[in-house]
């Protein structure tokens, strides 16, 4: 037996008795630490499904110790820093629901749990809720998304949508992607031209842009009330071609960049940590950019895709700049490529590159890139399998992110229901990677499908990444999104094991909160959408 709700709950029992709301219930917080949280979600009740809750009476929420014993602590690290316990618990019988833990993050996550439940047994007004009693509690401690918004720039109200996603599926960091080479899409008030010249583009002529100060200080507010850390990446040494059309002292004297030949270029220039004016840089960029961060204790330095670049200088960059975060107060996290350079144990590694390269050239379904790229790409990529061995001898845990599961820039496997969805998203996903089911992103598992690792301990979270070379539009980030996103949940999430038709059941179940939500999604021919 299963309830429609995802990630799956780590202890459920049910019985056959049933409690029903209707919009004359409503919350009582027990401690007055609750009380917003209870308006929130009375907020996105209405949002998800249309129920008003007017009452005060039907749902109790507590703060007191979940007496989750049996559901283990979570592994690996936040990204706020902060020792949270989000283990809860959920009871539903015939008198009412109560919702307890030892935190408020902890009950929100309860909360989110009912909030599908509503959501997915709305009728006629009421919601008739089977009485049961759930335990639950998180695998891992980072659980996230990392949204590329340069080469697409994708505005605060469409990152509000995607922060909302990811607090319904109780992911608790958006990773953004804030710089690259089409595009810088932060304010360094010291160095205006970044915004000024370094922000006007994107990928071909699609419009640039960065956000304020003030829509940050919005966004990172507006995350924190869903408790999902916002965590900003500057992506260096390499992918830093819009600071050189910004500030060209700072870039090569020759700018290197071979045409993908669809409106793309792949750029080779890198920051140079032989000069003293590349470091002015930096330390300007991160005294500028971490205070608008103020929930996140990492910064992501990048370190990823240095092609060209000596190991000895990107070793050098890697080990100066991580220096500099910790002198700021926070911990680096950084691609994969960062473990050829010394790190710290604190220091935290994103694995990403699972792809054997050596097979991909000779895949005759693969497009090849253009000749001059191949070494360059080849010898790049073949160090990779490396990196992650490197990181774990350094004592660093590693987020895993691996192309294979977590990238939601490969194309859909699966047709849609829907003939214009069919056609919209064959134009959808990186061709190289190959194709993706929706069953395909929950038949693995974030410690046993990843070679070098071989406990959870060694894992700092999960985390997903939508790159958006391909993707031009909100409606198109959402349909790559989901119903992708919810997998990568239950994987950060739940215990390992996912049955596909019980998992395929309680998906299809949350087709009604993504139409009351306007989120565009693929009707997936996989799963019986309700
Ligand atoms: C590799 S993943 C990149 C990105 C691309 C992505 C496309 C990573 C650290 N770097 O620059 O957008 O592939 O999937």
């Amino acid at each position: 037996m299963s309830l429609p709700v995802i990630p799956a709950p780590a202890h459920l029992t049910l019985s056959d008795n049933t409690f029903t709301l209707t919009s004359s219930s409503g919350v009582t917080a027990e401690s007055p630490e609750l009380t917003e949280l209870a308006a929130r979600f009375v907020a996105d009740v209405q949002l998800d499904c249309g129920l008003t809750l007017t009452g005060n009476t039907g749902i109790t929420l507590a703060l007191e110790s979940p007496q989750a014993d049996d559901v283990p602590a979570a592994a690996g690290v936040r990204a706020d820093g902060e020792p949270v316990d989000e283990r809860h618990g959920l009871e539903i019988t015939t008198e009412g629901i109560r919702i307890w833990g030892a935190t408020p993050e902890a009950v929100y996550r309860g909360l989110t749990s009912l909030r599908q439940l509503i959501s997915a047994r709305l009728q006629d007004a009421a919601a008739v809720l089977p009485a049961a009693r759930i335990v639950d509690g998180p695998r891992f401690a980072w659980r996230g998304l990392s949204l590329d918004v340069v080469r697409t720039f994708h505005g605060p109200d469409e990152v509000r949508r995607i922060i909302d996603m990811l607090s319904l599926y109780k992911l608790n960091v958006l990773h953004l992607h804030l710089t690259d080479d089409q595009g810088w899409r932060v304010e360094v008030p010291s160095r205006p031209l970044l915004t000024e010249v370094g922000a006007t583009g994107a990928i071909g002529d699609r419009p640039g842009g960065y956000y304020t100060q003030a829509e940050l200080a919005e966004l990172v507010q507006y995350a924190a009330d869903r408790y999902v850390t916002v965590v900003p990446e500057i992506d260096m040494p390499g992918h830093t071609s819009a600071v050189f059309k910004a500030y060209p002292s700072l870039g090569p004297d020759e700018i290197h960049s071979v045409d993908l030949g669809n409106g793309d270029s792949l750029q080779l220039n890198t920051l140079d940590p032989g000069r003293d004016e590349t470091w002015t840089f930096v330390e300007e960029v991160l005294d500028a950019v971490i205070p608008q961060f103020p929930q996140s204790a990492y910064v992501h330095i990048g370190g990823d895709e240095t092609w060209g670049m000596a190991d000895e200088d990107h070793a050098a960059f890697v080990e100066k700049a991580a220096a500099l975060v910790r002198a700021r107060g926070k911990k680096v996290v950084g691609w994969q490529e960062i473990a050829r350079a010394s790190l710290d144990a604190e220091d935290v590694v994103q694995f990403w590159l699972d792809l054997d390269v050596d097979s991909m050239v000779q895949n005759p379904d693969l497009p090849t890139p253009p000749e001059d790229l191949l070494p360059i790409l080849v010898e790049g990529l073949r160090k990779a399998k490396y990196d992650a061995p490197k990181a774990l001898e350094q004592g660093t845990k590693l987020i895993v992110s691996p192309v294979t599961w977590l990238y939601f820039d490969r194309p859909h496997a699966d047709a849609s229901s829907d003939p214009d969805q069919e056609e919209a998203r064959k134009h959808l996903g990186l061709e190289f990677y190959g194709a993706a089911s929706i069953e395909h992103g929950v038949s693995w598992d974030p410690v046993d499908s990843i070679p070098g690792i071989d406990s959870a301990d060694q894992v700092a979270g999960v985390e997903a990444a939508i790159w958006c070379e391909s993707i031009t539009t909100p409606e198109d980030l959402e349909l790559m999104l989901l119903p992708r996103l919810p997998g990568a949940a239950e994987k950060a999430w739940s215990r390992p094991g996912t049955d596909w038709p019980t998992y395929a059941a309680r998906l299809a179940q949350q087709s009604p909160t993504w139409r009351n939500r306007t989120w565009t999604w693929l009707h997936s021919t996989e799963v019986n959408w309700t």
